[in-house]
């Protein structure tokens, strides 16, 4: 098998798919890049641009939920909270974190509270769904986690005070750091050289 993954480290997308192919063993060729200077072989397999980009034998996956689910063609994705996540999670996330992107009169660096407490509110699927136990569905790390909870971590980073200290998340707090420390979560954080082309 010929494989090849185009990633960006902190990429939460590229995250989850890069923990489907760690677990399915898959050995391939990992290309770091960087978003503001994508290679051009990058571009000419997935025009969308975006990562992560996995291309084996041939075949382009450039959505980073099919990326786990050819690594994990059995995995039983609880579909409410993934499209919690990349949907309104994703979005209430990107205007609390970058607000001065989506309102010029907002200053750079500041957050947007309202799109804060909307997330919250998201995240309360998450909270309700842990009840009983460490993991989404039970005592293992599963696929639902695995495509979550880096969202969550970007979203945990922006206050970490704030984040820590929410009375309302505490089962969501406590799933976060769990998964923070798995050994899955360390073998795909490793730091990769960024790719160089061959000229
Ligand atoms: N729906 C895509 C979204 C991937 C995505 O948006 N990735 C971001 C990085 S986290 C990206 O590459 N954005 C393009 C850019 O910033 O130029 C997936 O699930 O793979």
């Amino acid at each position: 098998m010929d494989a090849i993954l185009y990633s960006f480290r902190r990429c939460p997308y590229a995250m989850r798919a890069r923990m489907g192919l760690h677990l399915a063993g898959t050995d391939y060729e990992h290309r770091e890049i960087l978003l503001r200077d994508k290679p051009h072989a990058m571009i000419e397999a997935s025009p969308k641009g975006s990562v992560p980009v996995f291309i084996v034998d041939g075949t382009v996956i450039d959505e980073s939920l099919d990326i786990m689910r050819w690594a994990m063609p059995d995995a039983n994705f609880q579909t409410d909270i993934i499209e919690m996540i990349d949907g309104p999670f994703k979005h209430h996330m990107d205007r609390y974190k970058y607000a001065s992107r989506y309102d010029p009169e907002v200053k750079r660096g500041d957050v947007n509270l309202e799109h804060r407490a909307k997330a919250v509110e998201n995240l309360a699927l998450i909270e309700k769904t842990l009840v009983g136990h460490a993991y989404l569905r039970g005592e293992d790390m599963g696929p639902t986690d695995m495509a979550a909870f880096p969202f969550v971590r970007q979203f945990a980073a922006v206050q970490r005070e704030w984040w820590a200290s929410n009375p309302d998340l505490r089962r969501t707090q406590a799933w976060l750091d769990t998964c923070l420390q798995t050994p899955l979560f360390d073998a795909i954080m490793e730091k990769h050289p960024l790719w160089v082309p061959p000229s």
